[in-house]
């Protein structure tokens, strides 16, 4: 009989499914393990991604498994999106019937792999029960005050009548029909992430060890947390009497210890001052267009582009020197920063030197490095701390971080400025206007405004009858879809068009999980299979979701705490972020045609090879690099292991093994065996190399030689077995069940006699200098392993006298001639 994948992997795939072994158990005494694989997006077909992403979760969910632990191993798919819609388009498919026919083939395929998922709690986000309670979520985060709707600036393509977010956008042009992306003031709904920024940052220190940490330095910079001043600009006469009597305008600083050093101020291209200058035109006709053409451009062209701006003709006062101080538009300016506006300080701050040189504004040194007392010539100066403030009038000769703290307090004290902090987060704008996306469940009444649909009507769900053509939103030209009944007061209302982004949805899909699935129609979240499953043990996926998904996962984690729904803070306690799949140096994708298709390999291969392959090729946090005759070197090692079961016998239960009984030979595959046992459980549950276990257990194999001991061979296979059934689980089970009672397939015990050495290795030194290294029997006596060195260095010894003879044990002899 030969190695017939096919055959054992459809039996075993049967029996599984049969006998629902992969439903987590309602007992919630048992200890537990909550392992996830990021879900996928229905897209048509998996990819080696997905394989190499699941394969790993599920080696992980099979070890917890068989070692005792109640475990929830879920799958599901994000299932709303734009590729659904542009499949409705290009093919002429309505987006349900695309999304649904790709998720049941999507399943058959993870099945082919083997993955042990429960089926029971499987999911896809476009259910309408999942979008109800989804919209329940958005109107009690709306009632709470965390969802709020505002008018702002967003992409927007003229031709697909839709807004996109700013990874939608590609150097300017819509990532779709190419077409110029317009910056417009568009109403829409948003979540307030931002009230969490300290929480978020603060949090990540609880994951330091636990998670990737470039995962948690991404996600620190994103939230971007800044300490420093803000304070009040006053304008000079006649400025404000020119802007109707604005007084002055705010800036932020996170270096008040430079402030001597401005030479100008610059404001974004939005503030409120330069709208009042367009507004009263009072800007001559080439600075006018100046300001239009930057405020033309999108935030993304203006970073891209050179420093550039213009003088508003306006002055402020420096308010510790007095000084007039001119006021520029900059280019480099952010309105949704701190105040949208800046004071630029040129010497100790690169852009501001970069636009103070290319406008020829002056450059004043404010800092010196302590003891350096060379001439300033104008350079960017950057020092953040062991400075010491010049030119600076009454702080001249502080050191520049105690400057800081004494020029915030005395601005405190002058009533103009006080200490903030600013975080980069924005708030994250969750309205697009998609056909396949949840609906957002708000209404608009003449009477009462805006209006939350009421809960007893959710889920609000989409019709089926519409038409995509991929210019404007399907759900807003829908003739009725949109004409609803206000809740408040029973007039007939508007239905708001816009539906949720996709990232609303992946953002609690963890927690429903873990809710008991015979609960899910009654409630979002089962209070006791919720508390006990959460949080996830142990999460994997691709680290291109280290800021957008894993942050907002986090925040939702939070606001479902705060409104009620869930207990803890955070979702995942540990993260393994996966390397991506290569093949000739590049990623595989579509586009570059270097993809290798994972239906063909398992079935010329088999599931155990492709994921034999997979954990073997390298660690799972490293890039994995294909490479086809390592597919084969898998695929034979299998075989080998299936020729040579035939060397072990059937038994019930482990042979016991008089070890001394044996030969050095045998001895030394008994130890390869037990070394590759004792790392297993640091490799499944800490390390994750499962590459080195593999590697272990493929020299264990090597060592067991037919002719051995039969006990010592079957005893081999007992626990090789055992260590690669969560990798290899098919044939695992096939050999296990043959030779070994499938149900008593477990419990392994280390055995500490097989590593005690019967020998040693031991340096022979005569007057210190390594001259032999020889090999003893442990059990010699001190006298018969002095003898034994001395043979071996006899040829420096002849003819000397031996004046000392030093044994140190286990390490080495050292004899001392004359
Ligand atoms: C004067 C100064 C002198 C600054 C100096 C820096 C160095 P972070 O650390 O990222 O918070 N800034 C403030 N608001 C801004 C806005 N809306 N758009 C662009 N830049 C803005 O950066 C804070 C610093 O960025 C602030 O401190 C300010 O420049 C600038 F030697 O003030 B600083
Ligand atoms: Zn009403």
């Amino acid at each position: 009989m030969s190695y017939n994948p096919k055959e054992i992997e459809a039996k075993w795939q049967k029996i599984w499914q049969e006998k629902q072994e992969f439903e987590p158990l309602d007992d919630y005494t048992l200890p537990k393990k909550y392992i996830l694989s990021m879900f996928p997006y229905p897209s048509g077909r998996i990819h080696m991604g997905h394989v190499r992403n699941y394969t790993i979760g599920d080696a992980m969910a099979r070890y917890y498994r068989k070692n005792g632990y109640n475990v929830l191993h879920p799958i599901g798919f994000d299932s709303f999106g734009m590729p659904a819609e542009n499949a409705a388009i290009k093919h002429k498919i309505h987006p349900k019937k695309w999304t649904y026919e790709n998720i049941e083939y999507m399943v058959k395929e993870l099945d082919s792999l083997g993955l042990s998922f429960s089926k029971r709690r499987m999911l896809a986000t476009s259910d309408p029960l999942y979008t109800k309670w989804e919209q329940e979520f958005f109107i009690k985060m709306y009632e709470a005050g965390l969802i709020y709707r505002k008018s702002a600036i967003v992409n927007w393509c003229e031709n697909d009548q839709t807004v996109l977010a700013n990874e939608q956008v590609e150097d300017g042009k819509c990532w779709r029909c190419g077409h110029e992306v317009v910056q417009k003031d568009m109403p829409g709904y948003y979540l307030r992430i931002t009230k969490y920024a300290n929480e978020l940052l603060d949090d990540l220190e609880g994951l330091k060890d636990s998670w990737p940490s470039q995962v948690i330095t991404m996600q620190e910079n994103w939230i971007g947390r800044s300490d420093g001043l803000e304070f009040s600009f006053k304008f000079d006469d006649e400025s404000k009497e020119k802007l109707d009597g604005i007084p002055g305008f705010k800036v932020f600083t996170t270096r008040p210890d430079t402030i001597y050093g401005m030479s100008y101020t610059a404001l974004a291209p939005e503030h409120s001052v330069v709208k009042k200058l367009l507004d009263k035109e009072l800007l001559d006709p080439k600075t006018e267009d100046k300001v239009r053409e930057i405020l033309n451009q999108s935030p993304r062209e203006r970073q891209e582009s050179d420093k550039d701006g213009v003088f508003l003709g306006l002055y402020v006062i420096h308010p510790l020197t007095n000084k007039k101080i001119p006021v520029w538009l900059a280019n480099f300016v952010l309105v949704e920063y701190g105040d949208g506006a800046v004071m630029a300080v040129p010497a100790h701050d690169e852009r501001d030197h970069e636009f103070a040189s290319k406008f020829n504004l002056d450059i004043k040194q404010s800092i010196k490095l302590k003891g350096d007392n060379s001439p300033y010539n104008g350079e960017f100066l950057d020092i953040q701390s062991g400075g010491e403030l010049i030119n600076s009038g009454e702080c001249s000769g502080l050191d520049n971080v105690v400057a800081k703290e004494k020029i915030t307090s005395k601005f405190e004290e002058m009533g103009i400025g006080k200490k903030v902090t600013n975080y980069r987060l924005r708030d994250w704008g969750v309205s697009r206007q998609r056909y396949w996306g949840a609906p957002i469940p708000m209404i608009y009444c003449n009477d009462c405004g805006l209006v939350p649909e009421s809960l007893e009507n959710l889920p609000v769900t989409l019709p089926e009858d519409i038409e995509i053509t991929g210019e404007g939103n399907p759900l807003d030209k829908h003739p009725t879809w949109k004409r609803c009944v206000c809740p408040k007061c029973g007039k007939v209302a508007r239905r708001e068009s816009d539906t949720l982004d996709t990232f609303f949805q992946s953002s609690w899909y963890f927690a429903r999980f873990a809710s008991d699935e015979k609960t899910w129609d009654k409630t979002a979240f089962d209070e006791k299979s919720v508390n006990y499953w959460m949080s996830v043990d142990q999460y994997i996926g691709g680290i291109e979701h280290a800021i957008l998904h894993l942050l907002y996962a986090r925040f939702f984690q939070k606001a479902l705490r705060d409104l009620g729904y869930l207990r803890d803070s955070e979702p995942f306690k540990n993260l393994l972020t996966q390397g991506m799949v290569l093949k000739d140096g590049a990623k595989m994708s579509k586009s570059k045609g270097n993809t290798v298709d994972p239906d063909e390999l398992i079935s010329s291969f088999g599931a155990d090879t492709a994921r034999l392959f997979i954990l073997f090729a390298a660690p799972p946090m490293k890039e994995l690099e294909w490479n086809d005759s390592a597919v084969e070197g898998a695929y034979k090692f299998i075989n080998r292991l299936f020729d040579r079961s035939e060397n072990a016998y059937k038994t019930n239960t482990i042979p016991i093994i008089n070890h001394a009984g044996l030969t050095k030979d045998e001895k030394y595959a008994r130890l390869k065996v037990y070394e590759a046992l004792v790392r297993a459980n640091d490799v499944y549950t800490k390390t994750f190399t499962f590459n080195t276990l593999i590697a272990g257990c493929m020299e264990a194999l090597n060592a067991l030689n037919a002719q051995y001991n039969k006990d010592v061979l079957t005893e081999g296979f007992w626990i090789i077995l055992n260590l690669l059934e969560p990798i290899i689980p098919h044939i695992a089970n096939e050999l296990s069940q043959k030779l070994f009672n499938r149900e008593n397939f477990k419990d392994i015990k280390v055995l500490d006699e097989v590593f005690v050495k019967d020998s040693i290795n031991l340096a022979v030194t005569v007057n210190g200098k390594k001259r032999a290294e020889i090999e003893v029997d442990t059990n010699l006596s001190k006298d018969q392993i002095l003898t034994a060195g001395k043979d071996a260095v006899a040829k420096w010894l002849d003819g000397k006298e031996i004046i000392k003879e030093i044994y140190v044990k286990d390490k080495l002899i050292n004899l001392v001639i004359k």
